[in-house]
């Protein structure tokens, strides 16, 4: 085993010369519980597992939780005291990250330097298009290839599933698609062949959808299984808890998530128009450059939607995705104003003291 085979490339190794010179290791998140994270690197050719704690340099250098490190980041490592603790954050060469669950407009990370971000889901009740057009955005974003895999054929006709697999593809962008059944050994052609030395694949996707018995199956082995059961209903049905990265040493490196409830977005305008470019183009026909799309007289569009030419879904979406977008951006102007507030009364505060220390120097100055 090497560090390629966990991901390591030149471009980190390159980064990380400063580090090397300090007597610090690699070393690869492979979970973490935000107090501590779990790394992986390699001794004697041999994957070593240890935990580490955060250096309160990166803690409070780090602006946003966003910053912090991730599963799948590379860190540096330091073992000389007696505690491990992660010196640094190298840079991320792709991130799959949403909007923090909640009110805020907070990004979280949910995979750091993946390849490809695999969203799974079932010919059944979750699969839904605006949905994955969704994933689909937020992985362009985050620099990571995307592939939809359509599980469990195993429970629906076939018939059903081809379809499935055909409204997926009509989403563009020339995403791969792949009908699986892990009851049934079938369809892991695909997922296997991209199962290559060093390369990340990420699965997310809804609860339940068999993020896990896909893993499962790749390795082969069961012990994924073993001790997760759903917290909350108590059923045995082994609920994701954690994010976890798993190496496998015929090459390959696969990350579990916890099922996602909400995919919100995270992303900008440039992302929205690439996964639109084709109700852009049409876009640049409407009569006001400023047209809203709405009731606008001359808008394209609208026209493109009453001529059949544009889906009436896919307008929703549209028109929804920039309704999204901008609600991030108020969050974010929102947020940043509390901030400047915030270090504005820091400022004062600092003041007032320099001012009252000064006055009690002036005090206690011995008077001839
Ligand atoms: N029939 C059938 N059942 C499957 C298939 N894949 C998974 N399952 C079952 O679906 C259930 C949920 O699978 P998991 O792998 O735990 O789902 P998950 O996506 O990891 O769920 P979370 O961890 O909650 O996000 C389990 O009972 C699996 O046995 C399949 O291809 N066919
Ligand atoms: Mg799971
Ligand atoms: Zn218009």
């Amino acid at each position: 085993m090497t560090l390629q085979h966990l991901g390591w490339n030149e471009t980190f190794a390159a980064e990380f010369e400063p580090y090397l010179e300090r007597g610090w290791t690699p070393a690869r998140v492979s979970s973490d519980n935000k107090i501590s994270c779990r790394l992986l690197g390699v001794e004697d050719g041999r994957i070593e597992e240890c935990d580490a704690v955060l250096a309160g340099k990166v803690y409070h250098e780090a602006e946003t939780d966003a910053e912090l490190p991730a599963v799948g980041d590379w860190v540096a490592l330091d073992k000389s005291g007696d505690e491990n603790v992660i010196r640094a954050r190298l840079h991320r060469q792709s991130r799959f990250s949403r909007k923090a669950p909640g009110n805020s407009s907070e990004e979280q990370v949910i995979v750091a330097n993946a390849s490809r971000v695999v969203v799974v889901t079932d010919p059944g009740t979750d699969f839904n298009p605006r949905r994955l057009e969704r994933y689909l955005a937020l992985i362009a974003r985050g620099g990571a290839e995307a592939m939809v895999v359509v599980n469990k054929s195993d429970l629906h006709p076939a018939e059903r599933c081809v379809e499935v697999a055909g409204a997926v593809r009509a989403l563009g962008g020339g995403v791969e698609v792949c009908l699986t059944s892990v009851l049934e050994n079938k369809g892991f052609k695909a997922l296997k062949q991209h199962l290559k030395k060093g390369a990340t694949l990420a699965f997310t996707g809804s609860s339940g959808v068999g993020k896990s018995a896909l893993i499962n199956h790749l390795i082969g082995e069961e012990w994924l299984w073993t001790g997760e059961v759903n917290e909350v209903t108590g059923k045995g049905r082994h609920t994701t808890t954690a994010r976890d990265l798993l190496v496998l040493p015929r090459g390959g490196i696969l990350v579990d998530n916890p099922g996602i409830r909400e995919v919100q977005m995270w992303t900008d305008e440039d992302t929205l128009r690439g996964r639109f470019a084709d109700i852009d183009q049409i876009a640049a026909r409407c009569r006001h450059h400023d047209c809203g799309h709405g009731r606008d007289a001359g808008c394209a569009i609208r026209a493109a939607v009453e001529g059949g030419e544009l889906s009436p879904e896919r307008y929703k979406a549209f028109l929804k995705l920039e309704d999204e977008i901008q609600e991030l951006r108020r969050r974010r102007k929102k947020r940043q104003m509390t901030l400047e507030r915030r270090a504005k009364r820091d400022h004062k505060i600092k003041a007032r003291n320099r001012e009252d220390r000064r006055e009690i120097e002036w005090e206690l100055k011995p008077r001839p």
